[in-house]
């Protein structure tokens, strides 16, 4: 692949990736550029937030009842106008949205459904820590054309064709998974607006001593997990303890560096805090493929099947072993 001074960019990618999922249509490479034009213009906001006045609370509540900062709301209908247009979707799930959001009728209506959470970890904006964007995208069931139903949504993970996020950290940085390309990370270089290839053939780090999980609850626990996370900080056992509170940094962190991040059901949250279409899924995707594993304490994340689009799931996602390892003593 041909490349520039600085790298090999993501539209590169893209078109080859194109080629990759032997596309005949060109609109799962058009569909993931405007993901990617979105993301741009996120992270332009989410770095002028403070100045541009964008941090604090709309005073709205969203459908999951927690205050909605205003780049939550702007991440939202961003991400929704690059695609709506696109002829790429013809459906769009988002945590921000109780009910499914259809492409209007004025707009082509395309092969694909996305599912995101536009802005995850919104609760940390405030304070500047990294938050991120998550998204999953599978290939409708329902007629080409048509408006697209529940039956496009409501369906196993493992049925997903890519997934990706992007996080707003010191840097912004977008990691793109599919079967055809594997996970493949792509840093911003803000002073020309093109993500170049920085992360490729992003692997699990196999020696793995990370844990993540808020010890906050541990009264609300189930004691396996109590035993379980004190078997970790046995003398020798060299674990150490992240946790950002926000879903898409410590995943990325333990992606890059090896980990297990566990959130867990709690007495609060019986079925867990973490939605199943657009945070689990996605990122049980890309640990998957890049050599790791996810499971809701006993089943493999991929193989639920949600009945609900705002479905939540416990979640026990990194590295293989440890990930084996949790599932066990929870499941056990
Ligand atoms: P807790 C952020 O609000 C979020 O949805 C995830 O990004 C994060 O992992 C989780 O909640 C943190 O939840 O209960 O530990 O504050």
């Amino acid at each position: 692949m041909q490349s520039f001074d600085e790298g090999i960019t993501l539209d590169q990618f893209l078109m080859e990736s194109g080629r990759a999922h032997s596309e005949r249509t060109g609109q799962f490479v058009t569909l993931l550029k405007q993901v990617t034009l979105a993301a741009k213009m996120v992270s332009a906001r989410v770095n002028r937030a403070g100045l541009a006045g964008m941090i604090g609370a709309t005073g709205d509540t969203n459908i999951q009842g927690e205050f909605v900062m205003k780049l939550d709301v702007y991440a939202n209908e961003t991400i929704k106008k690059a695609l709506e247009h696109a002829g790429v979707c013809c459906l769009v799930v988002s945590e921000e949205e109780e009910e499914l959001i259809h492409v209007p009728e004025r707009f082509p209506r395309g092969s694909y459904v996305f599912c995101m959470d536009p802005l995850d970890g919104s609760s940390n904006i405030d304070v500047n820590a990294t938050i991120g964007t998550i998204f999953g995208v599978f290939r409708r069931k329902s007629p080409e054309g048509g408006r697209g139903d529940l039956g496009d949504v409501l369906r196993a993970g493992h049925e997903l064709i890519a997934a990706g996020y992007v996080v707003y950290g010191s840097g912004t940085l977008l990691v793109l998974a599919s079967k055809a390309t594997g996970v493949n990370g792509f840093t911003l270089d803000p002073g020309i607006g093109e993500f170049f290839l920085s992360h490729p053939d992003i692997k699990l780090e196999p020696s793995a001593r990370m844990y993540s999980l808020n010890e906050a609850y541990k009264a609300q626990w189930d004691d396996r997990l109590v035993d379980y996370v004190e078997s970790l900080k046995a003398p020798g056992k060299g674990f150490s303890q992240r946790y950002i509170g926000s879903l898409v940094a410590d995943f990325h962190r333990n992606l890059l560096k090896g980990g297990l991040f566990i959130y867990p059901a709690t007495a609060k949250a019986p079925n867990g805090k973490l939605r199943v279409l657009y945070e689990a899924f996605p990122l049980a995707y890309i640990a998957e493929l890049a050599g790791g594993a996810a499971t809701d304490g006993r089943d493999r994340i991929l193989d639920l099947e949600p009945t609900e689009l705002h479905q939540r799931t416990p979640l026990v996602i990194g590295n293989s072993e440890l990930v084996r390892e949790a599932t066990e003593a929870l499941s056990g």
